[in-house]
């Protein structure tokens, strides 16, 4: 090592350094992200698993299914758009989110938030009996037949499914959902370079803390691929309400404001 030239060893020191300054960046953005998700993801996951085997009764279940259309559609809404308070939260504490113009920050909620949501399901969720929370309890997706959106919860529970199949972690979760609503390619975003460059910053943390568990390599993979699928479930769910719409012109005042300003 004495033999070596000064500034080859200085060189060597150089580069360390560099590579510290960006594995604790990473580590940062990591850790931002998933203290954000742990303060807004509404339930820890020890409070889910201590639900998880509180199910609706078959009364309570006939009880939901003898609602009127639009009562259910009305409850449904309430309870989304009351998810949807915490993922507005999420995205605020996102590092370099609040730095975004407004537009953009709008864009980015508007098109990724029932994507998010989506993928918070999974925690929500029981692949070994098929059953989601709702009001309280676990119960299966004939709770929701007077919406009359066979297709759109058959979809739901489909991807409730494959996503719970992956067995994220929380910390997968929180990653993910960061890199969805960090999505450059949303139409009218007016700085999708910069929102390139989170979302680039977020992909490799979440790769780093796949590394970290898992042997295979191809969970990111299968995590991306369930996306064309969220999409779906997105544009159905588009279509269920404006055919809904259609049918009830008085629906102004049945949804609460927030689920109106992202979906309406
Ligand atoms: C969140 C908590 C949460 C809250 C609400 C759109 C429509 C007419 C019907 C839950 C969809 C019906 C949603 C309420 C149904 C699939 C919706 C209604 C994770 C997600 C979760 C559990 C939502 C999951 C999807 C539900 C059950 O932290």
């Amino acid at each position: 090592l004495e033999e070596l030239p000064v500034h080859y060893s200085l060189g060597l020191i150089e580069e360390q350094r560099l590579l510290d300054l960006n594995i604790t960046e990473i580590e940062h953005v990591t850790q931002n992200i998933i203290r954000s998700h742990l303060g807004t993801c509404q339930f820890t996951s020890e409070e889910l698993s201590n639900m998880i085997w509180n199910v609706h009764s078959q009364e309570e279940v006939c009880s939901l299914q003898s609602k009127p259309c639009e009562m259910m559609w009305q409850l449904c809404s309430i309870h989304i758009s009351n998810a949807i308070q915490y993922v507005v939260e999420f995205a605020k504490r996102l590092d370099g989110f609040m730095e975004l113009c407004q537009n953009d920050q709008i864009v980015l909620l508007k098109a990724g938030c029932l994507e998010v949501l989506l993928i918070r399901m999974t925690r929500a969720f029981n692949p070994s009996n098929n059953t989601v929370l709702f009001e309280g309890k676990f119960g299966g997706i004939q709770m929701f037949r007077s919406l009359g959106c066979d297709d759109l919860l058959y979809a739901i529970f489909d991807l409730g499914r494959t996503l719970c199949r992956l067995r994220l972690s929380d910390e997968e979760i929180a990653l993910f959902t960061a890199a969805v609503l960090m999505s450059p390619d949303r139409p009218w975003l007016t700085e999708s370079k910069k929102v390139q460059k989170l979302q680039d910053r977020i992909f490799l943390a979440l790769q780093k803390e796949i590394q970290k568990r898992h042997c295979s390599e191809d969970l990111l993979t299968k995590m991306i691929s369930k996306l064309p699928l969220m999409k779906t479930i997105c544009n159905l769910h588009a279509d269920k309400l404006e055919f809904f719409r259609l049918l009830h012109p008085d629906t102004a005042q049945i949804f609460p404001p927030l689920y109106k300003e992202v979906f309406c």
